[in-house]
């Protein structure tokens, strides 16, 4: 556990945090198997943390959080631009003078009795054009073994900082400080003070009272999706929370494809899903977050700048998603899922029956029928990438993979069709603009609620929404570029009796084969109103014993549906004044248009 930097920006910014947090000790972070080892012996024999059975999960570990720290929190979530017209009316947005204020009184000496860990990590292939430097400053051991696990950690990023490179601050404190003699707990946290704060301008994370996830691991949500889309609408590239897959055919030709989809809408299955169509094979490049830069040739490059998963454990099973279950067989970290009594662990979904005896996320006794939850339905897996049994070669590429096409999607049980194609980028970004998804219980309180949520970055945009929505459009003005075709997908449709019609998981392959098609020029299609759409033909839908209504619905363009549609996007673009682009407005005009002359 050692690192050597020279870089002044550095050296200045830690001994300045030290001061401010005032910890016992400071360790420089290297990634090492040695100091991953010795995180988990520190939390083992405080309590913090099980050593799950060997044999059956090598080198893995459980955590439990607290119940009040299970999540990210939104609303404890801060954009903290100079200006509060520059946040936009979907984040929360605080004047940076008055948080630095309030941030640097909960600071003050919140490290004490603690280690702080500095640990230098890249998002990205360490060296690549695409890929940028974080350090995070964190006084918590779990934080620095999920990030070794998420990021690429240690020596070799401090190499490629360089004395004079830049990174992005990340400080982050569980904001629980221990006065001599005092007894840890196992999840040192402070719910009641809980702050995620960027300042998009000096590209700075600052994170309090949370030890989880999101809240706590700053490269991912805070650097990768908020931090970055800023930093990417200055630069001309783009930061988003996308999957990539690599999609190849029979013939061993490849397409690359990004997705964005709302948290809970399946992206990590849909990242390693099995074809059920013979030959054609799919392969992960990254399963939440994914960076793009125009390629000299005019295309869109995509690199994953995470190193690992950091995925919903419920529901995860060998038939929804093996890959992920056999990423996780070994060197994984689990939270807030259940023990087995063979020191194994165990969520609802993974097996049919429920093993009849387990220790729940709560550290108690739970039997078989119980009408609590053994796993908390936000419990997670931290596995490495690489592990991953589909993990495509060129995950790890510096360059990136050129991008054909990009699904936007949410969690439709009307109106939208399983797959319409946007007649260009301005369509496509409009239609990025619309998703909206059916809250479900494991993510948000109220089921069922509608959630707008473009380009399912409302959680994650670090701007104005709408000015984001500006960028997309211009990124598609660029002199010589080529971008990628878009589609809008809903794998949730349901029939009239409330039953999904469309089977989802490994039969998706059946519409990504269509769109890699498309992208190819092999494939037909018919225009509708609401855009390109599969011919009748165009879908195998063979073997799936879909009824003929069913076949038929999930493809219909329901005209009264989208004009009613059309209503409440308007309503929602208001709401952004006069940032809205008015291409965006066009876009609803011409397709309002569409449906009045198809009727
Ligand atoms: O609750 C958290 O802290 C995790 S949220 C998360 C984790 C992995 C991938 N995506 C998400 C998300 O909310 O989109
Ligand atoms: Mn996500």
């Amino acid at each position: 556990m050692s690192s050597s930097t020279q870089n002044k920006k550095l050296l200045n910014w830690v001994d300045e945090m030290i001061s401010l947090c005032q910890p016992e000790n400071v360790i420089w972070c290297d990634g090492s198997d040695s100091e991953w080892d010795a995180m988990w012996t520190l939390m083992v024999n405080s309590g913090s943390a099980i050593k799950l059975n060997e044999e059956k999960r090598p080198n893995s570990y459980l955590v439990r959080s607290v119940p009040a720290d299970v999540a990210r929190v939104e609303e404890r979530t801060f954009i903290c631009s100079e200006k509060e017209q520059d946040a936009g009316p979907t984040n929360n947005w605080a004047d940076p003078k008055e948080m630095h204020h309030t941030l640097n009184g909960l600071f003050s000496g919140c490290m004490k009795g603690r280690t702080l860990y500095v640990i230098p990590f890249s998002m990205g292939p360490i060296g690549s054009d695409i890929a940028q430097i974080g350090v995070e400053l964190t006084d918590s051991p779990y934080v620095v073994t999920n990030m070794h696990t998420m990021a690429r950690v240690g020596q070799a990023v401090l190499d490629v900082l360089g004395d004079d490179g830049e990174f992005v601050p990340c400080l982050h404190s569980v904001g629980a400080p221990l006065t001599p003699g005092q007894q840890d707990t196992t999840w040192p946290c402070n719910p009641e003070n809980r702050y995620i704060v960027h300042y998009p301008e000096t590209r700075e994370i600052w994170s309090f009272g949370s030890g989880y996830g999101g809240n706590a691991l700053l490269g991912k949500k805070c650097f990768a999706l908020r931090i970055a889309s800023s930093m990417a609408r200055d630069e001309g590239w783009l930061a988003e929370h996308m999957l990539i897959l690599k999609l190849t055919n029979p013939d061993g030709d490849v397409q690359y494809i990004a997705g964005a989809f709302p948290s809970a809408c399946g992206k990590t299955n849909l990242a390693m899903l099995t074809p059920t169509i013979p030959g054609w094979k799919v392969e992960t490049v990254g399963d939440d977050i994914c960076w793009m830069k125009f390629g000299e040739d005019g295309q869109l490059y995509a690199i994953n700048p995470e190193a690992g998963f950091f995925g919903v454990a419920p529901g995860t099973s060998m038939k929804s998603n093996a890959n992920a279950m056999l990423t996780m067989q070994e060197n994984t970290i689990f939270t807030n899922v259940a023990l087995t009594d063979d020191g194994d662990v165990w969520w609802e979904g993974m097996t049919d029956e429920a093993p009849d005896h387990l220790i729940d996320w709560h550290g108690n006794d739970w039997l078989a029928g119980s009408d609590s939850l053994a796993a908390h339905p936000n419990s997670r897996f931290t596995a490495h990438a690489a592990q991953c049994p589909v993990i495509a070669d060129e995950w790890n590429n510096p360059k990136g993979v050129p991008i054909s096409a990009i699904l936007m999607g949410g969690r439709r049980a009307s109106i939208v069709p399983l797959v319409t194609e946007a007649k260009d980028w301005n369509h496509g970004t409009f239609l990025g603009t619309i998703i909206a998804s059916e809250t479900t219980a494991a993510a948000f309180g109220e089921v069922g609620k509608l959630r707008r949520d473009p380009m399912a970055m409302l959680p994650f945009c670090g701007y104005n929404m709408a000015d984001y929505w500006g960028h997309w459009l211009e990124m598609g003005e660029k002199e010589n570029a080529k971008m990628p075709n878009v589609y809008y997908v809903n794998w949730f449709r349901k029939n009239e009796a409330g039953k999904f019609m469309w089977p989802g998981f490994g039969e998706n392959s059946r519409v990504l084969k269509w769109i890699f098609e498309r992208c190819n020029g092999t494939a037909e299609a018919v225009e509708t109103a609401i855009g390109n759409m599969p011919t009748p033909d165009g879908i195998d839908f063979s073997g799936l014993n879909l009824s003929e209504e069913d076949s038929i619905n999930l493809m219909r363009v329901d005209t009264e549906g989208w004009l009613a549609e059309l209503d409440g996007i308007e309503e929602y673009y208001a709401t952004f004044g006069t940032h809205l682009p008015a291409e965006l407005t066009t876009q609803v005009n011409e397709l309002r248009n569409r449906l009045q002359a198809s009727k």
